[in-house]
């Protein structure tokens, strides 16, 4: 069992100053820090296992499969997924989706089929739906959301999900405004229509307990690095059937069952995705990064965030002139916000000079920035080892950054 108790001794990056500052790390929705243990699992890897996997018979390269084949199912389980091979190694979110709407799109779609998303989506769950929307001929539909609340419009749903709809993707938790959407209801919703469902689950695969069954989704994408794992690593969950009838969407060595000069056949899921050599280091440090979460206890982990986030949403709510995104009530571990006559590089610069890091712009929700009227916002983002007292910190180098700019 991990402990909570100095937690922050974990994560040696954060004894560090920042400007003469006690570092404040608040932009955990970019890429979270990591453990001590992560980082040993990946230099152990690299000291003691390092060869190429699934290809060498000898004694290394028997070891590095089995810890890549580990972390596959250590994979599995934190997801909850039915099987290790429904997991399939990716770079990460980003990879992952293009995969689905690489292959599967490509297979599935055509012509007057459309594709579901909703408007807070991140660029990274919209254009290779663009893309695969221009490469077959389908169309793209949005669920919108409602103001600067930021929660979906629920009751549009039924509406849109016409028979012409063939999949429905959308984000767990929105990394701009902190909405954590109800994925098992969407899931079902979209099941009972006989649509396929690809949830992004890159803002909260590391906040909260993410079960893949318990939320009936087909697709689920992840990134590793924001999970306390390390940069380059992610995965895709595929209900087995749906990714055994996928076509491959790259070609290479470890993921065919033969090669002839003019044609060649795959392997079964997930090897049949894995084209080329693996990233198997890193994934054996993910492995590490489950560990360490459910080490903390992932419902414990959601409440911590979850209190943060209020709290952070009540304390920046008394400064004057702010506009804060996202929902008054269950918010998740980020708040994000915007001042009418401060510009958010503005107000990540001055936190800077105060040891904060904040992230400031448009967080690649472009589309949902323009339909709220703003360039960006700023954003402060949490994680595990944050505090209370960070937010006072927040509070206090915002609120002299505003006078400042008042004059
Ligand atoms: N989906 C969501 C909801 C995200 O927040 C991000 C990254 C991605 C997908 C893409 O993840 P990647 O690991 O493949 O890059 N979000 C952010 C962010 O909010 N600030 O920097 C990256």
């Amino acid at each position: 069992m991990n402990s909570w108790k100095n937690i922050r001794d974990d994560f040696p990056i954060l004894n560090q100053e920042a400007n003469g500052h006690p570092l404040v790390y608040l932009d955990n929705a970019a890429t979270t820090q990591k453990p001590r243990a992560v980082i040993d699992a990946l230099s152990r890897f690299y000291e003691r296992d390092n060869a190429n996997v699934h290809r060498g018979l000898h004694t290394l390269s028997m070891r590095a499969t089995a810890g890549y084949e580990g972390a596959r199912a250590r994979v599995a389980a934190f997801v909850n997924a039915a099987a290790p091979e429904e997991i399939v190694f990716t770079r990460g979110t980003t990879e992952s989706i293009n995969l689905v709407a690489a292959s599967w799109g490509g297979a599935n779609l055509k012509p007057g089929d459309v594709i579901l998303l909703t408007e807070m989506e991140h660029h990274s769950n919209l254009v290779p739906w663009q893309l695969v929307a221009k490469r077959t001929g389908a169309t793209l539909r949005f669920v919108p959301v409602n103001g600067d609340e930021g929660l979906l419009d629920l009751p549009s749903l039924d509406r849109l999900l016409t028979p012409e709809v063939k999949v429905f993707a959308f984000t767990h938790v929105s990394n701009t405004l902190g909405t954590i959407n109800p994925a098992a209801a969407l899931c079902a919703r979209a099941r009972n229509a006989g649509v396929v469902t690809v949830v992004d689950a890159a803002q909260s695969i590391g906040h909260m307990p993410v079960d893949v069954r318990a939320m009936d989704c087909d697709f689920l994408a992840f990134s590793g690095h924001k999970m306390a794992g390390v940069t380059g690593i992610g995965a895709l969950y595929g209900r087995r059937a749906l990714l055994d009838a996928m076509p491959p969407w790259q070609g290479g060595g470890g993921m065919i069952a033969h090669v002839d000069f003019l044609e060649s056949r795959w392997k079964p899921a997930p090897e049949r995705f894995e084209a080329g050599t693996p990233n198997f280091g890193d994934a054996v440090a993910l492995g590490a990064a489950c560990d360490y979460l459910d080490g903390l206890g992932r419902a414990e982990i959601q409440r911590h965030g979850a209190a943060l986030g209020r709290r952070a949403y009540e304390v920046l709510s008394g400064i004057p002139g702010i506009r804060l995104l996202g929902p008054r009530g269950e918010r998740a571990a980020l708040v994000s916000f915007s001042f009418a006559d401060v510009h958010a590089h503005d107000v990540v610069t001055f936190a800077d000079q105060d040891g904060i890091a904040l992230r400031g712009g448009h967080h690649c929700n472009q589309p949902l920035m323009k339909k709220l009227g703003l360039t960006g916002t700023t954003r402060a983002s949490f994680f595990v080892y944050n505090t209370e007292k960070e937010i006072e910190v927040l509070a206090a180098s915002l609120r002299r950054t505003v006078k400042f700019f008042r004059g």
